[in-house]
């Protein structure tokens, strides 16, 4: 028996789904991680009460999973291959590490990149930069290695929030778009799946909201979890979004009165007032190329930031001018006509009415008509509300989109869609209205108002990918070549795992006309991510994966990725190792805090077996490839998190020699506690380890982009895209110039003011393609979250099953009731979904609450691997989404959702 006396309550932090981070303490008896429970004493501070969900709770069973790697191992199989035993055998550190530092040693000696100029060595990193929170100073040892390729994706990015990520930053610093929930009284969420994907916090805001009286419409093709506690259910056909949002605009453009408008906002804080030309570009003044307005007051056109004037938001007029294209081509000069960009997307938005709409996405007219008319009586236009003694205005209606609306073809329809309705009503980054959390692309990356810097024609800067014939990137830094396809996906650290990341798997067999032969890395590591089952094709990666010469898996358990491995690694997991990170603030989904700090995690008990702490391995690296001063250098400059040098304190870490994981910790610890305390208190190790956190207040207006814009004198740059129609024309030159005509396609998505169309038809053709006819794959295939699954990461704990077991939807494939009789289809039956490449099977699931056309894979499942889960017998629709050019959009997403056929080929049992 353990005495009383040795049970512990350890404080650290949960992240394993975007969602967090949250805070709890793990009760520990005896050396042995016993209860995991809220983080009370972080009640206060914490916008979730302190609180964490199941799947953190999941957490003592993920550190006593039976089924964990816990030794080194090597594989002894030389053959690769699904079907093949890896045949891995325990080897100690000392060997793994040898092994490993080898490769790199002689990659050092022949150069970092290929006769290709790619990066020999490779790192891949899963669910949306959760691992950076668990992988201590490995970010410091692949800086000091130099060239390393971050682009060979998972699903992250491409089946992500993609076009969100790039046009949500590019447009009001929103890495991610939320409501402002706490205040918002009406939301429009087309298929943004909260309850089951915005975490403890973003589920706690929304229940408090829908009780003090917000109206929810969940607009989705499957009645989700979260459509089934809205208000309101609009059952759209899957990829037909932008034809209801732009129904909405056009309700409100054509159908209401402008007083309905925020015509203040329209005029001072967007671009709707700028003259367009006849070509399509703005009228600019002759001498300083600033982009002219109409002033009324003196009935002239004047440069847009001229003070005191009064911009005409709507009407053409004949101005003095020159109209610039792109290379700074002239186009005309002298007396011109322009009209207002208002005026502009007023006529363009002219023929998507509700009537319209409704034979696209299938909701009825009067629904459409219905939703715009509330979204307007809600709007609140002209009112203000005081937030930390600032006057701002109070506009609580906001709109959001879920993963599948915001990638792929239709993705920045969506978007702009979306945040055009915002600024209609200057519901844009003030109160109750459309927010942004964070920014991954912009600088400073910690400071999300900051980064809203002045850039040209009135609008915030953003660090596009030139596109000028000077700086054109011809020669790709990596293997997905971002910076030469994708503009938008700037080029900071976050950039490459932005990228096209499919493209580095698609182009290994067939680069395309101007790009470098895609090579396979000499060495990949990988961390938390299982592209075998995550990402599209899924058979095809795993048989990519095998051709991999050298691959280092960190590995908790054995999984259909590391399967192809050469060496795995076991980590530290969750509850074994030590790490500080930034929290608070304003961050994704919705976690929108009144304080900012850092949170600790510490090794809760031991390691199992052999396995080590991130840092150890890390640093471990550095030295045996004779990094070490680079190493520590790089955690000086803050690749821990925390730069050790601020304005209050110097905790640098001496270069010469190599610190001990503690030492290290022990400096970030103390950095942060200056920076936290502008040098009152420097606190080490210790003391974050009682204590957990630290924070001090965020002041709440700073969860608004709003005040910074009118501080600094900047307009949204919405709702005509102007640079972007630019951009479009000149990627297309280079591309041309260099024989790549393959990107013709994507080239047409850069529209000032996007047409919209039927988004789900290249999904169709696609069917046509690989030889089927339309008719016979009626169904449209899509997925979404479960609550108590993150990603695949937790599906090897019986206990998270357990749970989810209990809730609809997670043993099969749903589908519509009526549509089950047709077919003659029952309950559990055994049924098969195909595409005319690949099938699936699993069991039958029947709702109401699902489209007749439409069938659900919830999850990613279709483990084969994985101990646990590879016995479930759920299929994957990553088995039969294709990976496909075609199936690429402008910024190099594409999305979940693939036409289907569907047959019964068994009864249930
Ligand atoms: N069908 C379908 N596919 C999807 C999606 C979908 O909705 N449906 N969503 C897409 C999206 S949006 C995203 S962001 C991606 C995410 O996809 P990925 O980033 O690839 O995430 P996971 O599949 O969860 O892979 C995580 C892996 O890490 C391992 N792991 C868990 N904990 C630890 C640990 O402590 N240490 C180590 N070493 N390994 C650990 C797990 O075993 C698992 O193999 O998936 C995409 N794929
Ligand atoms: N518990 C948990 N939370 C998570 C994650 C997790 O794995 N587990 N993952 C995190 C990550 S990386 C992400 S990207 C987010 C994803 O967060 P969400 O986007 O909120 O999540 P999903 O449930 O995948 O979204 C799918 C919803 O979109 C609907 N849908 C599918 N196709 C369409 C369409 O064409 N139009 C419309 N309107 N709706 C459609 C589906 O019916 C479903 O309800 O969740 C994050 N939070
Ligand atoms: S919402 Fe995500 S980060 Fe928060 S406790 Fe749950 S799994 Fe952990
Ligand atoms: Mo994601």
């Amino acid at each position: 028996m353990t005495p009383v006396a040795a049970t512990r309550k350890v404080p650290t932090y949960c992240y394993q789904c975007v969602a967090g981070p949250d805070l709890l303490t793990v009760k520990v008896q005896g050396g042995v991680a016993t209860e995991v429970e809220p983080n009370f004493c972080a009640a206060a501070v914490h916008p979730g009460g302190g609180k964490v969900c199941v799947k953190a709770f999941g957490l003592i069973q993920k550190t006593y999973n039976p089924n964990r790697v816990l030794t080194p191992m090597k594989r002894t199989n030389p053959r690769k291959g699904r079907k093949e035993d890896p045949g891995f055998v325990p080897i100690s550190w000392e060997e793994a590490l040898t092994l490993i530092a080898d490769k790199l040693n002689a990659i050092r000696a022949t150069g970092l990149t290929d006769e290709s100029g790619y990066p020999r060595v490779a790192a891949s990193f899963g669910g949306g930069g959760t691992p950076q929170s668990y992988m201590g100073t490995f970010p410091a040892f692949l800086a000091a290695w130099g060239a390393v390729d971050m682009g060979l994706g998972s699903g992250q990015g491409v089946k992500c929030y993609h076009s969100e990520h790039l046009y949500g930053e590019y447009w009001h610093r929103a890495f991610i778009v939320s409501a402002d929930t706490p205040l918002c009284n009406y939301l429009i969420s087309c298929g943004s799946n909260i309850e089951a994907s915005g975490g403890v916090v973003g589920i706690w805001r929304h229940s408090r909201a829908r009780e003090r009286g917000m109206k929810r419409v969940q607009v989705e093709p499957h009645l989700s979890i979260t459509g089934a506690c809205s208000a309101q259910w609009v059952p759209l056909k899957p990829k037909s979004d932008a034809a209801f949002l732009f129904a909405l605009i056009h309700v409100m453009l054509h159908e209401s009165p402008r007083g309905a408008l925020d015509l203040e906002f329209l005029g001072r804080r967007t671009g709707s007032p700028y003259l367009v030309g006849p070509h399509g570009y703005f009228l600019r003044d002759r001498a300083s190329r600033k982009p002219l307005v109409w002033d009324t007051l003196t009935g002239s056109a004047r440069p847009h930031d001229v003070p005191g004037i009064a911009e005409a938001l709507e009407g053409g007029y004949e101005v003095d001018a020159i109209e610039t294209g792109a290379d700074g081509e002239v186009l005309a000069e002298g007396l011109l006509c322009g009209q207002t960009a208002f005026t502009r997307m007023a006529q363009h938005m002219a023929g998507y009415t509700p009537e319209w709409a409704a034979g696209v996405c299938d909701i009825p007219a009067e629904t459409i008509r219905q939703v715009a008319n509330e979204y307007l009586e809600h709007a609140c236009v002209g009112e203000t509300i005081e937030i930390d003694g600032k006057t701002l205005p109070y506009r609580p209606v906001a709109v959001t989109l879920g993963k599948t609306v915001n990638n792929g073809w239709g993705g920045y329809e969506c978007c702009w869609a979306r945040t055009v309705l915002a600024t209609l009503v200057g519901a844009l980054e003030v109160p109750g209205g459309t927010i942004g959390t964070t920014v991954r692309l912009a600088r400073p990356m910690s400071q999300r108002l900051e980064s809203a810097k002045p850039g040209a024609d009135g609008f915030m800067h953003f660090q596009l990918n030139p596109t000028d014939k000077e700086h054109w990137s011809a020669r790709p830094n990596i293997r997905n070549a971002y910076r030469t396809m994708v503009p938008l996906a700037s080029d900071g650290p976050w950039s490459q795992a932005l990228g096209p990341t499919h493209f580095s798997w698609m182009f290994l067999d067939a680069t395309p006309t101007g790009l470098p032969r895609v090579t396979l890395p000499e060495v990949w590591f990988v961390y938390r991510t299982n592209p075998a089952i995550s990402f599209w094709d899924t058979a095809a990666i795993a048989d990519k994966m095998a051709r991999f010469p050298f691959v280092v898996a960190f590995a908790y358990t054995r999984d259909e990725t590391n399967h192809f491995a050469d060496v795995l690694l076991p980590d530290a997991v969750d509850l074994e190792s030590l790490q500080l990170i930034r929290i608070g603030g304003t961050k994704y989904v919705e976690q929108f805090w009144d304080h900012q700090g850092f949170a600790l995690r510490q090794p809760v008990v031991a390691p199992r077996g052999e396995a080590r702490d991130f840092t150890e391995v890390a640093s471990e690296l550095a030295a045996r490839t004779g990094l070490t001063e680079g190493y520590v250098r790089a955690i000086n400059k803050g690749a821990a998190g925390v730069p050790l040098k601020n304005e209050h304190a110097d905790a640098s870490l001496p270069t010469d020699h190599l610190p001990a994981r503690d030492e290290i910790w022990d400096a970030v610890c103390r950095a942060a506690s200056a920076e936290l305390t502008e040098g009152a208190e420097q606190h080490g190790l210790d003391w974050w380890k009682e204590h957990g956190l630290a924070t001090r207040p965020f002041p709440r207006s700073e969860w608004y982009l709003y005040p910074t814009m009118v501080e600094r004198g900047l307009r949204f740059e919405l709702p005509y895209q102007e640079r972007l129609a630019r951009v479009g024309v000149e990627l297309g030159r280079r591309l041309h110039e260099n024989g790549m005509d393959w990107w013709d396609e994507q080239l047409k998505e850069y529209q000032a003011l996007p047409a919209c169309k039927d988004f789900g038809a290249p999904w169709l053709a696609v069917v046509e393609k690989q030889g089927g006819s339309p008719a016979a794959y009626p169904f449209w295939l899509i997925t979404a979250r479960s609550m108590q699954y993150a990603w695949g990461g937790n599906v090897g704990m019986q206990m998270i099953k357990e749970v989810a077991d209990n809730i609809a939807g997670h043993r099969g494939v749903i589908l519509n009731a009526g549509t089950a009789a047709e077919l003659g289809i029952a309950e559990g039956d055994t049924i098969e979904v195909a595409t005319p490449e690949a099938r699936i099977r699993g069991r039958a699931v029947l709702r109401q609450g699902i489209r007749p056309d439409t069938l659900l894979a919830i999850g990613q499942f279709g483990h084969w691997a994985t101990p646990l889960a590879k016995d479930f017998d759920v299929p994957s629709m990553n088995a039969l989404t294709p990976m496909r050019m075609d199936l690429t959009d402008a910024t190099g997403s594409g999305a979940d959702l693939v036409r289907v056929s569907l047959k019964r080929v068994k009864e249930a049992a």
